[in-house]
């Protein structure tokens, strides 16, 4: 599922220091990353754009899709919340069980980072304490489990890491040295490439962002195959490949 850009897109939040996105071009690069997702065998659900909410493209940080439930989020920036209510509307129409998480407690997904039936939650300045705990709480009722991880840098967990499945995992910067990490294969992205950890995995490819080619030939290297989708207008956001899209 993804959302389309909004017209008002420039008025997102964002601490790139890149400059405003180009509405035209992030609609092409848009559509080209849908095509990628049709090319790979995915089914896409297109939601119309919302001009109230210039960052909800960002659609992956509204809900957490499990293969169990669909779990709304809580957005942890005031700015972003209301985008709930479009994806809510989205996940009830194709029947799945739907959770919510409350205030007190506020979470991003892009915080969260899917291993099976284990998710790990980056506890950063979006998603806090109480919003993990009504997550792993959910979870466990349904049969999977979550741990939490402390962010220092990052805006969001997935912004530094990438589970691309048999065990390997895109990791930058922090994630590099963190302790619950360790038992993955870790792929090294240098601190000159960090944007291209996130990265996405999808039936065997990876979406690679354009313009990192130390980390592209790294993923090539570990026997994926890859698709190379130039991001650059939803980067001045400080969004990556996976904020564009709920995969499941
Ligand atoms: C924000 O600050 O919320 C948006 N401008 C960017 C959200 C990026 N989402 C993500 O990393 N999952």
């Amino acid at each position: 599922m993804v959302k389309t850009p909004c017209r008002n897109m420039a008025k997102g939040i964002t601490t790139a220091g890149l400059g405003k996105p180009n509405y035209e071009l992030a609609m092409k690069q848009h559509s080209n990353y849908v095509q990628a997702l049709k090319d790979i065998g995915l089914e896409v659900i297109v939601l119309k754009a919302d001009d109230d909410h210039p960052d909800s493209t960002f659609i992956e940080d509204t809900c957490l899709m499990t293969p169990k439930c669909a779990i709304i989020t809580n957005p942890g920036s005031p700015l972003r919340r209301n985008e709930i209510h479009d994806i809510d509307e989205a996940v009830k129409h194709l029947g799945l069980n739907v959770e919510y998480i409350k205030d007190p407690g506020t979470l991003d997904a892009g915080d969260i980072m899917m291993v099976g039936d284990h998710y790990f939650v980056g506890l950063s300045e979006r998603t806090n304490i109480e919003g993990a705990r009504q997550l792993n709480a959910i979870l466990e009722n349904y049969g999977m489990s979550s741990s939490t991880i402390d962010l220092e840098n990052v805006l969001h967990l997935k912004t530094g890491i990438s589970y691309l499945e048999n065990n390997n995992l895109l990791a930058t910067g922090e994630f590099l040295t963190k302790q619950e990490l360790q038992t993955f294969n870790i792929l090294k992205v240098d601190a000159d490439e960090a944007y291209a950890a996130n990265s996405v995995w999808i039936n065997d490819h990876v979406l690679v962002p354009a313009g990192f080619p130390r980390t592209k030939k790294m993923i090539q290297g570990a026997g994926y195959k890859i698709i190379e989708l130039d991001v650059s207008e939803f980067r001045k956001l400080d969004g990556g490949l996976s904020c564009l899209s709920l995969r499941f």
